[in-house]
């Protein structure tokens, strides 16, 4: 995506566009699958119990859905990492996950209905709704759940999780 945007809710697009394949993605341990919306519960499931998932949740991002929507907002779209996989299934509405390559540039990912998402820990990301302002997802979580978001600072840089994901996919 291009630094250079007015609205983040809008696609932001690089002039030429530049798109990044999903190896590519794989190569930076983000990972991306379909599970078609209608009867998704049993192979959410499947991916779930096959890969440790044990917990799971929904949540609706929108105005009127959220509690505290405004600072919610804000903090998803601050640069952040956390000690664990973010692992998002979108049933419906649309959002953009935007995650640090190797170059330290932004890759915008769409994410809509369908789509499961896997950002792993220790890798630096961040959140926004499009212009429609909704979306429904199915967090899924190993063990009791923990959503601290670490803001990425010099602090963060030199936290064991995100050692340990520059190891696994960066050097
Ligand atoms: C996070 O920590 O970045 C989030 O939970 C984003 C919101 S889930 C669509
Ligand atoms: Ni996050």
């Amino acid at each position: 995506m291009t630094d250079d945007f007015k609205d983040p809710r809008e696609p932001c697009h690089r002039d030429p566009p530049e798109y990044v394949s999903l190896e590519n993605l794989a190569h930076h341990g983000v990972l991306y699958y379909h599970i078609p919306v209608a009867q998704y519960e049993v192979e959410l499931n499947k991916f779930a119990t096959n890969n440790g998932y044990d917990y799971n949740d929904k949540i609706t991002i929108s105005r009127d859905k959220l509690p505290n929507y405004e600072e919610k907002i804000k903090n998803f779209f601050e640069e952040h990492l956390h000690t664990d996989d973010e692992v998002r299934y979108i049933v419906d509405g649309r959002g953009y996950f935007d995650v640090r390559s190797k170059d330290d540039v932004w890759i915008r990912i769409l994410s809509e209905p369908g789509d499961l998402l896997i950002l792993p820990a220790g890798v630096y990301h961040r959140f926004i709704l499009t212009n429609e302002d909704y979306i429904h997802v199915v967090r899924l979580f190993k063990g009791v759940p923990v959503w601290t978001p670490h803001n990425r600072s010099e602090e963060t840089d030199k936290m064991l999780e995100r050692q340990e994901y520059l190891h696994k996919f960066i050097s």
